[in-house]
Parts: C-alpha cells; structure tokens; sequence
C-alpha cells in the first residue's frame, strides 16, 4: 500500500498555512488518514536546521550553504516522517518542498537547476509528489501579508527582484507539468481559494480509495 504525497508551494504569504489545516480537515471528513508536516523542518532535527535556514544573523550564508542544508533537512524528514508515513497509505500534506528549492535557490539565488535536480535525485530518489497545489499571487501582495505579520525571516528580508524571480519559477514549473501541478489565485478572497480546493476533493478521495 502507499499513501499519496501532496505539496503545497508558492511565494510567502500565499496561503499555504491556512489552506494545508483546510485541505487536511476536508480529507479527514471522509476518514483518510491525514499527516500534515512542513519543510524545511518536520523533525526535532530538521526544525534545528530550519532554524539555522531562517535566523537572520552577521554572517551571509554562502548559497550552496543553503541549497546542502536545505536538502539535509528533507533527507532527515524522508527518512523519519515522510515515507512511513506513505508506506503506511496516509495522505501526506507537506507544506513545501523541492519546488520550494528550485524556487528560491535556483530562481531566487541563481543556482544551477542541473545541480539541484542532481541533489533531488540523491536524497528522494524516484520519489516525486503525486500532486502539488501552487498558490500564485503577485510578489506585493504577498511582501504585504509577511509584513502585516511582523518580524520577517532571513528569507523574508529579501528583494522584490528575489520573489519575482522566485514566483515565475514556479510559474514555470507548474506550466511545464499541468498534470502534477494545480495553479491556484492565492490574490482571491480565501472563500474562494477554498472553493478550488474543494473542486479538487472528489478526484482526490477516488485516487486515495484507488
Ligand atoms: N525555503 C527554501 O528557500 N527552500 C526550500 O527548499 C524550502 C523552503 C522548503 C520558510 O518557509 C522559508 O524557507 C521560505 C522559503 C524557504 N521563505 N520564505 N519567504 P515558510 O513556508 O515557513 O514561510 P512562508 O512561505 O514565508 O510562510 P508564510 O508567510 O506563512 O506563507 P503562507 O503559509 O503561504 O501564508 P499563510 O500564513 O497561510 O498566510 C499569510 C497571511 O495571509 C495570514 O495572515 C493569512 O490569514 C492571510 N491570508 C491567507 N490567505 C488569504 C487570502 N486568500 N486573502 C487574504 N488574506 C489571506
């Protein structure tokens, strides 16, 4: 039996926080065992790591710094989280993931997508999400919601060039793959955000009760 792995992406502020609670209770009405976790992080170890990824401090952090501790956190939370939680059948809901990485370490820093995709196939292996729900809004108003919140991350603290660069990656993903990829307005009205989710719904329990 496996289980079927869904990740949410996107921009910060797009929703994916309030959605994933969303998205799982609706599973979890039609008695799907859900587990809901997040990267970076998921683990005591990995959220150590995620830490360290998120702490503004003096010094810079080299790029291929982040990309390595990024992949590090993610083997920790395969190994202890992710996959027996498929191999036991759950629906695994991880807010983030690879996307993340080709995202804002290769669109947003400029690393070599070739050297990520080397590291993906290193730590995960084949395994690949069934699905991923990208929440799309434009870089303002996503820069707006972060700030609203309050003291922003060391990731938050970057450009508006950044998260342009960040957004369109994963606009590109999500365009090159409309079978794994679902494109979400994450502008709209949450009411209406969660109206899309819930035009996913009836696919998604058919393909969890095969
Ligand atoms: N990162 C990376 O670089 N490489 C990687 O491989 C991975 C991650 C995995 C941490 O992620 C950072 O790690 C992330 C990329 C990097 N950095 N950034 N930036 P995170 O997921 O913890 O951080 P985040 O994306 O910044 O989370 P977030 O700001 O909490 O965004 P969100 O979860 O998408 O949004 P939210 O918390 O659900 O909503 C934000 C606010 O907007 C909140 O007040 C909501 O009530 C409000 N909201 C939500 N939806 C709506 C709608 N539709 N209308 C109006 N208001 C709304």
């Amino acid at each position: 039996m496996t289980g079927l792995f869904i990740t949410l992406e996107g921009p910060e502020g797009a929703g994916k926080s309030t959605n994933r609670e969303y998205l799982a209770e609706r599973l979890r009405a039609e008695g799907i065992e859900v587990l809901l976790t997040r990267e970076p992080g998921g683990t005591p170890l990995a959220e150590r790591i995620r830490e360290v990824l998120l702490t503004p401090g003096d010094e810079q952090m080299n790029p291929d710094t982040e990309l390595l501790l990024v992949f590090a956190a993610r083997a920790q939370h395969l190994a202890e989280v992710i996959r027996p939680a498929l191999a036991r059948g759950a629906v695994v809901i991880c807010d983030r993931f690879t996307d993340s990485t080709y995202a804002y370490q290769g669109g947003g820093r400029g690393l070599s997508l070739e050297r990520i995709a080397t590291l993906e196939t290193f730590v995960q292996g084949d395994l690949r999400p069934d699905l991923t729900l990208v929440f799309d809004l434009p870089v303002e108003v996503g820069m707006a919601r972060a700030t609203a919140r309050g003291r922003l991350d060391r990731f938050e603290l970057e450009t508006r060039v950044f998260f342009e660069a960040v957004r369109s990656a994963f606009l590109k993903r999500a365009e090159a793959d409309p079978a794994r990829y679902y494109l979400l307005d994450a502008a709209l009205p949450l009411t209406q955000v969660q109206q899309s989710i819930d035009a996913l719904l009836p696919k998604l329990v058919e393909r969890v009760r095969g």
